[in-house]
């Protein structure tokens, strides 16, 4: 470290090069990572961290798994990019295995997240226009309240959280909201309007807080959907790929999207990898040049997604995903029993979330956070009271339950 004139300790002195040359649009929790391995992080002071976020479910796999990190070093020492604008030998080997492993006839490849939904949203635009028969630029959407699908201006659009659009407009026509988890009004919805392409949704709200629908709802919107000709659109960039307990959040009820949209940890951690599956009535509708993105599978990505995705099976992710889940919330509701700062949990497999009451003494799930951290367990809280709980999906019994023992070692030690 140069320069360090003010005599900063090494965690500090990273902060603050971040506040002094980075833009303020986060407020992260202060603790400075150089290192992580499985499901541990280690900031620059050699501290190890369980991680319990999962850079927001994109590290399922373990950080810096072996496997995908040879799968990219490999790849990358050959051919990283070529664009669209010529194919290569690693595209479509990717593109025939990813249809093959969800069951869709295609794939659009693209990097964030939120272009995943951008692309799923002008494909069923597009759909709605050519197969539907929507009138021209009439094409709706509908999305949920407590949607939270990323950062452009179309996500901020379809979004009723102040934070996520204020101050952002004038919004994307064509979007409409309706309240989560209700099918009366979701179908109230469609009857009145002839208009609408898609449905598009979280089968768990991630942001919203770990909000799990009732039993039912997943087949209800798809019915729904079948029956007024609206596609489904599920975004499963943060359910998806084990994270629940099943490969996809939809499989807890065998439903299957018109759309399916994944990200995060379609790379393991390593890289932007996005997909967006679909058939080819939808798929087709989008014509050479109409769409597309300089890295959009590029090789490098198609390399590391395979491998992502292999190590989700041959590792049994979702099996362990399952049953580790299962051994938090039964921690975490014995926690309740023993103190009335926890007013809830909830979740599937491994996305989970505690809501925290107010504790009285003017402490906040920010606090816990801190003093997670300090306890050697990195989590972050989300709109205030709620705390997400999301490992790498390696966790083990053991490291499960080490971790829960310091949850409630802080939340106890807190009230
Ligand atoms: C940040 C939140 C989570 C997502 C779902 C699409 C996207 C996301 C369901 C877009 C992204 C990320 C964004 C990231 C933090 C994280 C997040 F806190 F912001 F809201 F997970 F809940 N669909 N979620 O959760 O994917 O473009 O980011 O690759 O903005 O700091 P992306």
């Amino acid at each position: 470290m140069e320069h360090n004139s003010l005599n900063l300790s090494k965690s500090d002195y990273f902060i603050e090069l971040e506040h002094e040359f980075g833009a303020h649009n986060y407020h992260p929790i202060p603790v400075v990572i150089e290192k992580a391995e499985g499901i541990f992080m280690y900031d620059v002071e050699g501290k190890q961290y369980f991680d319990f976020l999962s850079a927001y479910s994109a590290v399922n796999q373990g950080h810096c798994h072996p496997r995908i990190v040879n799968a990219m070093i490999n790849q990358a020492q050959k051919l990283t990019l070529t664009s669209r604008a010529f194919h290569n030998n690693q595209l479509g080997e990717y593109e025939k295995f990813i249809t093959h492993y969800f069951g869709f006839d295609k794939v659009l490849p693209m990097n964030t997240g939120v272009e995943g939904g951008e692309t799923a949203i002008k494909l069923a635009r597009r759909w709605g226009y050519d197969v539907k028969g929507i009138a021209e630029n009439q094409a709706e959407v509908i999305f949920v309240e407590g949607n939270f699908w990323g950062r452009t201006m179309a996500a901020i659009s379809s979004s009723n959280d102040p934070s996520s659009y204020k101050g952002f407009g004038p919004y994307m026509p064509g979007f409409k909201l309706v309240p989560y988890n209700d099918l009366a009004i979701l179908e109230e919805t469609f009857k009145a309007n002839k208009n609408i392409c898609a449905f598009m949704f979280e089968p768990i709200q991630g942001e919203a807080g770990v909000v799990v629908p009732h039993e039912g709802y997943l087949q209800g919107v798809r019915a729904l959907c079948t029956k007024y000709n609206v596609l489904m659109i599920a975004d499963e960039v943060q359910t998806g790929l084990c994270r629940t307990g099943k490969m996809l959040a939809c499989d807890h009820e065998q439903v299957k999207p018109d759309i399916l949209i994944l990200g995060k940890a379609l790379s393991g951690g390593t890289m932007p990898v996005a997909a967006v599956l679909a058939n080819n009535e939808i798929m087709l509708t989008i014509k050479p040049g109409e769409h597309g993105s300089t890295y959009g599978g590029n090789p490098l990505a198609c390399a590391v997604a395979m491998e992502s995705l292999k190590v989700l099976t041959d590792e049994k992710l979702a099996e362990n995903s399952e049953a580790m889940g299962i051994i938090f919330r039964e921690r975490m509701t014995a926690l309740m029993q023993k103190t009335n700062l926890v007013s809830l949990v909830r979740g599937r497999g491994l996305l989970n979330a505690i809501v925290i009451m107010p504790f009285g003494n003017g402490k906040t799930a920010y606090d816990v956070c801190l003093t997670l951290k300090e306890n050697g367990l990195l989590a972050k809280q989300t709109h205030g009271d709620i705390i997400r709980f999301a490992p790498p999906l390696t966790i083990n019994a053991e490291q499960m339950n080490q971790a829960c023992d310091i949850i409630e070692k802080v939340i106890l030690g807190l009230q």
